[in-house]
């Protein structure tokens, strides 16, 4: 049998992601999707605007928060995969191996683990068993305490350095090199200015030599950086112009909200190249 493509000719640079929380209390849409059929319409759209696949989430990562069980996860989940299925690409926004596997015979190609597998031991190998996409993405701490007192010596190199052993750690259980991307995770465990030096050295991410993928779209330090000290999201503008600067540096999947904008943004930037 044929595998599936390599994930960079399945998401061409740029490819957008878009987001669909399936959650009372994300930080971004938090409640806006919670009822299946709201998820299922706001996917379809999203579709429609240029979308080359959904990333349904379950259970908020926003800093302070919790997390569900995998019951709860799935009761949320698995309504909005069964109507989406055959339809719509979908990426499982999961850190637990029972979902990623539900969702991955629901028609998920890809799992975006932000734990980058030092979560839930079963998930590298539902993974490689099943020919999915993976994500790793980097964060300092977990969602319950991560923004307390992040901490570098030199945060490019470090979430370089991380990235580059979780995806060794991914590849030695079976999950072939070619299906894996990498995201440093803006937002997570990482102040302001350390958001920004990220950014800034995106570069040094994508020299890992696998496709990068960002999630900028609305996070609170672009509306730090406008001056509200306690602003808790930002907003389309600095979504948007964030995401250019991290397209200029090689990022190859944008995860945003707001998809024609994103879509017609990046057009521009893919044009001057
Ligand atoms: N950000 C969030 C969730 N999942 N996955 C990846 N790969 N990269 C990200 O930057 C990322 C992510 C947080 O955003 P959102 O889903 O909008 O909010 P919440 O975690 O509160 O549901």
């Amino acid at each position: 049998m044929q595998g599936p493509a390599p994930i960079a000719s399945r998401f061409p640079r740029p490819s957008v992601m878009g987001v669909v929380n399936v959650t009372p209390d994300s930080f971004s849409d938090g409640g806006v999707n919670f009822r299946a059929e709201d998820a299922v319409a706001s996917a379809r759209r999203m579709v429609e605007e240029g979308a080359a696949i959904v990333d349904v989430g379950g259970e908020s990562t926003r800093p302070g928060s919790e997390g569900v069980s995998a019951e709860e996860e799935l009761r949320r989940v698995e309504p909005v995969l069964e109507a989406l299925q055959g339809d719509v690409p979908v990426s499982i926004d999961t850190t637990k191996a029972a979902v990623a596997q539900r969702a991955i015979e629901r028609g998920a190609e890809l799992v975006n683990d932000v734990t980058a597998l030092r979560g839930d031991s079963e998930l590298a190998g539902v993974v490689a068993s099943s020919g999915a996409y993976l994500c790793l993405m980097h964060m300092q701490g977990e969602p319950r305490t991560m923004q307390d007192d992040p901490n570098y010596d030199d945060v490019a190199s470090e979430v370089a350095s991380f990235l580059e052993e979780r995806l060794r750690f991914a590849v030695a259980a079976g999950i072939p090199e070619e299906r894996i991307c990498l995201d440093p995770g803006f937002g997570f465990g990482k102040t302001v200015e350390q958001n920004f030096e990220l950014l800034a050295r995106l570069g040094e991410i994508a020299a890992l030599g696998r496709p990068v993928v960002v999630g900028l779209s609305r996070k609170r330090s672009l509306g730090r950086i406008l001056g509200d000290p306690d602003a808790t999201t930002g907003p389309l503008s600095a979504s948007l112009a964030a995401a250019v600067e991290a397209y200029e540096r090689g990022a190859a999947i944008f995860r945003v909200h707001d998809v024609r904008e994103h879509v017609e943004a990046l057009a521009v930037a893919a044009a001057v190249g």
